[in-house]
């Protein structure tokens, strides 16, 4: 019988790799993602995992002769020589002499779309959703998810080194953690539960066990409305501390966070960063202001008339970040101490003044990517809280376990990962930057 080592011995060579291998014949796998006949020779273009490799095929180079059943999206392993060459723009780079090519599948029928232009040119967002599948084999729509990709790999990073503990907590739930409307309900084996709208209530009851905690994973809002920045399912970078001082430990380990994600999609994704043409912020400091400050900028400077004194509009979270920009030369902003009536039960409210709260948001070149806070850590306030915001605190048994039975001074925050996705790479719908969006109007693929 044969025993399986694990041991991973890869055949093929990655492209980061060409150079340590000049002069050599060495095996690549990938899909052909185009051929383009010249005279006297053809261009071979592979798409492996994350590069677009330029192969040659020429019948000077060796024994092997062309067959004619190579055909776009045809999935082949390459033998060819890597040489040195220059790109269009003069730029030293390496390419493949090809000496043979084993078929490992063909397609069964050409692709719906073009794929292999440097964007997908002219096909509706609706198109490029529903084509998904193939859609994402552009290496532009490809690198928009790898750079996504070095977004949570940062998060994880960071908080890890922290000495953050990673959990997954339940998403089929017996109450909704956000309240509002927008929850999605369940029929469990005839009892009504509902879709995790965030891990809140046990991302802190685990502050009580690790102190630290953070998850990523999707969460579920039934939103009714078909905007440009909400998703009925969303990826939520979450995270929670104890033994804090004040709320504002939360936004300086968001602010240290995002430093450093920024950091590693400008060292380990600056091919994806490249091709996306990806704005990416430099973070110094991030200014804060408070949530009344920021509607007497909104009113008095740019003279704005909001609709609503405890929350922002689109219109107004725009304002605020030309403000920023403006005034801080920052793409970011934080605004605290929102009202007490706009933020969920858990809400500390400022002792200062009860009216408002110890949370914030954190606007991204003028949008909301997170909200976080301090919460209320006393058993007695947390039920008084609920009983002000009509809860039953006896259905919340298990989430009170935590306050019952001692907890300490503790916040934390969620970050949409669409959302800052969507404004790093300038996008204006939210769903370009998701890989399978879900919304009022889809499901599928
Ligand atoms: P909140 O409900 O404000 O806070 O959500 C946090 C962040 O999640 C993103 N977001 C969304 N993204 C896409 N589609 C949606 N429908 C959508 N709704 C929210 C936004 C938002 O800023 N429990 C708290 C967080 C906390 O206090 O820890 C919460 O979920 O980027």
């Amino acid at each position: 019988m044969e025993k399986i080592s694990g041991n991973i011995n890869s055949t093929c060579v990655e492209f980061k790799d060409f150079k340590n291998y000049d002069g050599q014949v060495i095996p690549v796998r990938g899909y052909i993602h185009r051929i383009r006949e010249m005279t006297g020779f053809s261009f071979v273009i592979l798409r492996t995992a994350r590069d677009v490799i330029q192969c040659v095929y020429a019948p000077e180079f060796s024994d092997y002769r062309w067959d004619a059943k190579l055909c776009e999206e045809a999935c082949v392993e390459i033998h060819g020589k890597v040489v040195s060459s220059k790109d269009a723009k003069g730029n030293d780079r390496y390419e493949l002499q090809i000496h043979d090519i084993i078929i490992l599948s063909l397609p069964a029928e050409p692709l719906p779309i073009v794929i292999n232009k440097k964007q997908l040119d002219n096909i509706q967002l609706s198109t490029i959703l529903d084509l998904r599948p193939v859609s994402m084999r552009n290496p532009r729509e490809r690198a928009i998810f790898k750079l996504q990709e070095g977004i949570q790999r940062g998060f994880r990073d960071f908080l890890t080194k922290q000495g953050f503990t990673e959990i997954h907590s339940p998403k089929i739930n017996y109450a909704g953690a956000e309240g509002g409307t927008n929850v999605f309900k369940l029929d469990y084996f005839g009892k009504q539960v509902y879709l995790a709208q965030s891990p809140q209530l046990y991302k802190q009851a685990m502050v009580g066990v690790f102190q630290r905690v953070f998850e990523i994973a999707p969460v579920f809002r039934a939103e009714h409305h078909d905007t440009s920045r909400h998703l009925n399912e969303y990826i939520s970078m979450d995270f929670e501390m104890g033994f804090i001082d004040s709320f504002e430990d939360i936004m300086n380990m968001e602010t240290g966070a995002l430093k450093y994600i920024m950091e590693l999609l400008k060292t380990e994704y600056s091919e994806e960063v490249t091709l996306l043409k990806a704005d990416i912020p430099v973070i110094n400091e991030i200014p804060a202001i408070k949530f009344m400050d920021a509607k007497k900028i909104i009113m008095d400077k740019f003279k704005y008339k909001p609709s609503d004194m405890k929350d922002f509009d689109p219109e107004e979270e725009q304002l605020l970040g030309k403000h920023a920009k403006k005034e801080f030369d920052s793409d970011f902003i934080f605004v605290t101490h929102y009202p007490s009536k706009k933020r969920p039960f858990y809400t500390m409210d400022d002792p200062a003044d009860p009216e408002y709260t110890l949370s914030f948001d954190l606007l991204f070149r003028g949008l909301e990517i997170t909200s976080g806070g301090q919460r209320i850590h006393d058993y007695n306030e947390q039920v008084a809280k609920m009983e002000k915001c009509g809860m039953n605190p006896e259905e919340f048994a298990t989430y009170l376990m935590l306050h019952k039975y001692g907890a300490p001074p503790h916040g934390g925050l969620g970050l949409g990962l669409e959302r800052l996705t969507m404004h790093l790479l300038g996008f204006k719908n939210v769903r370009e930057a998701t890989m399978f969006p879900r919304d009022i109007n889809r499901v599928t693929p």
